[in-house]
C-alpha cells in the first residue's frame, strides 16, 4: 500500500474490462466518495488481450495504465490487489499466480468450473497468506444486510422455509448469439453457475448451510448462432455458423438446510418479463421478509405478533439511519442502485486488508458455493438426491 495525502492508497489491478470490468471501476472510483474511512483504491492498471479495447477501456474508466498480458499485471511490484472479472475458466490460473505474486484477490463469481479448481484457489491464497473476496454483491444491499439483522436478532423465530428465484429472460431469442456464459468450458454451467449461484450464497448468508439437494436441468434452445464481437447480456450476431449450447438454460432444485430449514431455488433465463428479478422469501416461526432486486431499496416484512386486522406483509424502505450502509449515502427516501452493492462490497474488501481478514464472502464461501453447484449438477444428471460435504 501506498503513503500519499491524508487517505493511505492501495493499488488495484484488474484483468478484464466488459461489464462486470466496467462496475468494478465504478466501485473503486467512488468508493472514498461514500466512505472516508478505509483505503483509497487507486486504478493502476486494467489488462485485456485486445490493446486497441484494453486502451479504450483504461480511457474511459480512468486507469493509469494498461497490460496487454495478466501475466505482466500479477508480477508488477506497484500492484497491491488483483481484480479478477474474466469468464470463469480464467479464475483459478490468475488467482493462484496473483496469489503467489502476494496480491490479494477479488474475483467474480463463481470462483471457478470445479470445485477441485475452487479448492485449488483457497489453498494458494491460504498458502500464500494474501487476503480474498468472491464479489456476491447482492448480499451488500442494505435490505439484505437488514433481513440478517433481523434474522440474527431471532426476529423471525426458527427459519422454516426460504425460496429463491433468479428470473431472468435475455436469451429467450433462439437468434441471440452462443456467447460465452453458454459454452460449458468457458462458463462452467449456466443459469444455475451464472445467477444461481447468487441465490445459493444468499441462502448461506441468511439461513445457513446447505446439507443436500435434489435438482433438475433444462437447456430449451440447443442450438445458436456463433458470437460476432459482442460477448456480453445483448451480443448481437450476423453469423450463420451454429453452434451446440452446452450448459442449462434454467435450473430448479430442492434444498436441505443443515439446521432443518427447507429450500427450493430456481435460475432461469427463459422467464420472460423478468430482467433481472433476483428475489427470495424466508419465512419463520415469528414472521416472514422478502425481498426482489428489481424493488431492492424495500424489504417486505410480516410479524406474527403484529396486532390482529394489522396482519400483514409492509414494505421497510432501508434508507432510514438505522438500516445498514444508509448514512453512506443519501438522506432517506433517497434511494440507490445495483451499483451501489458493489460499492458497499468493496468497502468490506478495504476494510478487511486492513484490518488483515478476508471478510465474507471470501474464498472459502466460493469453495461452499462451488459444492453445492457441482451437487445440483450430479443430482440433475443422476436424479437422485446428492449430499455436500463441509
Ligand atoms: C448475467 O446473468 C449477470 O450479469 C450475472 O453474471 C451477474 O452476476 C448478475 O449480477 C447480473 O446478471
Amino acid at each position: 500500500m501506498r503513503e500519499r495525502m491524508s487517505r493511505k492508497e492501495i493499488n488495484i489491478g484488474m484483468i478484464g474490462y466488459q461489464f462486470m470490468g466496467k462496475m468494478h471501476s465504478h466501485a473503486y472510483r467512488d468508493l472514498s466518495f461514500y466512505f472516508e474511512d478505509t483505503l483509497k483504491p487507486v486504478l493502476k492498471a486494467i489488462a485485456g488481450r485486445n490493446e486497441t479495447a484494453v486502451i479504450q477501456a483504461a480511457e474511459q474508466m480512468g486507469w493509469e495504465s494498461y497490460e496487454t498480458d495478466w501475466r505482466r499485471l500479477v508480477e508488477r511490484d506497484d500492484i497491491d490487489v488483483i481484480d479478477i472479472v474474466t469468464p470463469n475458466h480464467t479464475h483459478a490460473e490468475i488467482a493462484i499466480a496473483a496469489a503467489e505474486h502476494g496480491k490479494h484477490i477479488l474475483s467474480e463469481k463463481p470462483l471457478a468450473l470445479t470445485v477441485e479448481d475452487a479448492e485449488r484457489m483457497k489453498e494458494a491464497v491460504e498458502k500464500n497468506g494474501v487476503l480474498h473476496m468472491i464479489c456476491h454483491n447482492y448480499r451488500f444491499a442494505p435490505a439484505v444486510q437488514y433481513a440478517r439483522k433481523l434474522i440474527e436478532e431471532g426476529k423471525l423465530g426458527q427459519i422454516y422455509h426460504m425460496r429463491a428465484n433468479y428470473l431472468q429472460d435475455f436469451i429467450m431469442d433462439p437468434s441471440f448469439p452462443l456467447i460465452w456464459r453458454l459454452n460449458k468450458e468457458v462458463s462452467g454451467s449456466g443459469a444455475l453457475g451464472d445467477i444461481g449461484a447468487h441465490s445459493i450464497d444468499l441462502a448461506r448468508f441468511l439461513v445457513g448451510e446447505i446439507s443436500e439437494v435434489s435438482g433438475m436441468m433444462e437447456t430449451f434452445i440447443k442450438e445458436r448462432p456463433l458470437p460476432g464481437a459482442g460477448q456480453g447480456l445483448t451480443a448481437k450476431t450476423e453469423n450463420s455458423e451454429y453452434g451446440k449450447v452446452t450448459v442449462d438454460d434454467a435450473v430448479a432444485f430442492l434444498a436441505r438446510f443443515e439446521n432443518g430449514a427447507m429450500g427450493t431455488f430456481e435460475a432461469t433465463r427463459f422467464a420472460g418479463g423478468n430482467r433481472n428479478k433476483n428475489k427470495f422469501e424466508i419465512n419463520g416461526s415469528k414472521g416472514s421478509v422478502r425481498w426482489d432486486m428489481e424493488n431492492m431499496n424495500n424489504l417486505d416484512v410480516y410479524f406474527e405478533d403484529s396486532p390482529a386486522g394489522l396482519q400483514g406483509f409492509r414494505s421497510i424502505n432501508c434508507t432510514e439511519e438505522v438500516h445498514p450502509y444508509a448514512e453512506a449515502y443519501w438522506p432517506p427516501g433517497h434511494i440507490i442502485g445495483y451499483e451501489h452493492t458493489f460499492i458497499n462490497l468493496m468497502h468490506a474488501f478495504m476494510k478487511g486488508i486492513e484490518a488483515k481478514e478476508s471478510p465474507s464472502p471470501n474464498f472459502v464461501d466460493g469453495v461452499r458455493n462451488q459444492k453445492v453447484l457441482a451437487a445440483v449438477e450430479t443430482s440433475a444428471s443422476e436424479r437422485k438426491w446428492v449430499s455436500i460435504s463441509r
